[in-house]
């Protein structure tokens, strides 16, 4: 900036008091101006440092360049005018810093205003996911009978998941084609996924004495194609209750039990042989279906057979005590593996099994 306060009054000619007054009204009609335009408080730092500023500032300049080197005759005159300008734009720069800070203050109240009137922000509370809410549901049921919860690794060794519950080497089920095992570094132990939560049944005899009373609930993984009823990751719960005097009768009584808690005192149950090599005998359990209340008639879920496979069971086989060092002649028990997935599809009418891990809001919200 050009400022006439960089020169000398020499220069401006000036050499006697009366013209001093113009030179000094003209800048503090700029200064005027200047203030005046100035309404943040970065702009107000910046007029403040170019009037006030001790070593380049207007007034600075003016001692320097005015009052300094000024004829005895004119130094005390440039002294006066340089003293009021002062006065005045010390004055005027509070004075703006004041007013700007006031209207921010102003500003930042209008926006920070509560208005009680605007509806309010609701934010959607998270609820526990309807698998979740299935397992709570079994734990409940089990807890109240004595049962005690465990979990297990879901990367297991072929010898939990197979060799100790009695599947011998050659059996299908292990087969690459339903299994899915780690590639694992040349030399190391073989590990898989474990396709059910049975292995938990030989963790838990290995390290609890008889009575053993367990449910397992946790992730399971298959490599079955997803459809409607198929999902290569599942979960499922497993429970094992193993004593000196348990029969058939108390493994029926507890299915039963758990079966009326869980679908309601209207549910039939019913028992079919099947096979599992680490129980014996093995069946498969029904219950009647929830959706035709067991008629069948044209029934599609049912498919018309009025029942609806719910796990697998069966008395333990006395070959698995042999793996845990348990006495098979003292010792009974029974074991069950619920599909979780399939139950909670049953109980709340879940036509498909992927709708559970699509994480769709809209479907998730109808189990609040
Ligand atoms: C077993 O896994 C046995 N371990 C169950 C068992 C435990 C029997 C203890 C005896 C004693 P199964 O392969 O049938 O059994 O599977 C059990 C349940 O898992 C099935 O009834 C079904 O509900 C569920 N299931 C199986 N495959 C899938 C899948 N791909 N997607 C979803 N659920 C599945």
């Amino acid at each position: 900036m050009n400022f006439s306060s960089t020169k000398p009054l020499s220069e401006l000619g000036v050499d006697s008091p009366e013209k001093l007054a113009p030179l000094f009204a003209e800048i503090r009609e700029r200064f005027d101006s200047e203030s005046a335009a100035i309404h943040n408080e970065a702009r107000w730092k910046e007029l403040r440092d170019a009037w006030l500023g001790r070593k380049s500032g207007v007034l600075a300049d003016i001692t320097a360049n005015w009052l300094k080197p000024a004829t005895p005759a004119l130094k005390p005159a440039v002294g006066a005018a340089l003293n009021e300008l002062r006065a005045h734009v010390e004055a005027a720069v509070e004075a703006r810093r004041a007013e700007i800070a006031a209207a921010a203050e102003q500003t930042a109240l209008a926006r920070e205003r509560v208005d009680f009137s605007l509806p309010g922000i609701q934010k959607p509370g998270g609820t526990h996911h309807i698998l979740r809410q299935t397992f709570r549901d079994i734990e409940r049921i089990f807890l109240a009978m004595g049962y005690h919860v465990v979990e297990g690794p879901e990367i297991e060794t072929p010898y939990y998941n197979f060799e100790a519950l009695n599947i011998p080497e050659f059996h299908p089920a292990r087969d690459n084609m339903d299994t899915f095992y780690m590639a694992m570094p040349k030399g190391a132990p073989q590990k898989l996924l474990r396709t059910h939560t049975s292995p938990m049944q030989i963790r838990t005899m290995e390290q609890r004495k008889p009575p053993v009373r367990i449910i397992v609930p946790g992730k399971v993984y298959r490599r079955d194609n997803p459809d409607a009823t198929h999902s290569f990751m599942f979960h499922q719960v497993e429970g094992l209750a193993v004593d000196e005097d348990l029969t058939f009768r108390d493994f029926k009584g507890t299915i039963e039990y758990f079966v009326h808690e869980f679908f309601g005192s209207d549910a039939r149950t019913r028992f079919r042989p099947s096979f599992f090599p680490f129980t014996e005998p093995s069946v498969e359990f029904d219950v009647s279906c929830i959706f035709c209340g067991g008629k069948g008639t044209g029934c599609g879920k049912c498919k018309g057979s009025g029942w609806i496979e719910l796990f697998g069971a069966g008395m333990v086989n006395p070959a698995v005590y042999g793996f845990v060092n348990y006495d098979p002649k003292k010792l009974n028990g029974f074991a069950f593996g619920m599909g979780i997935d399939r139950l909670a599809m049953l109980k709340y009418g879940i036509s498909d099994i992927q709708a559970l891990f699509q994480n769709d809001v809209r479907f998730l919200r109808q189990f609040p």
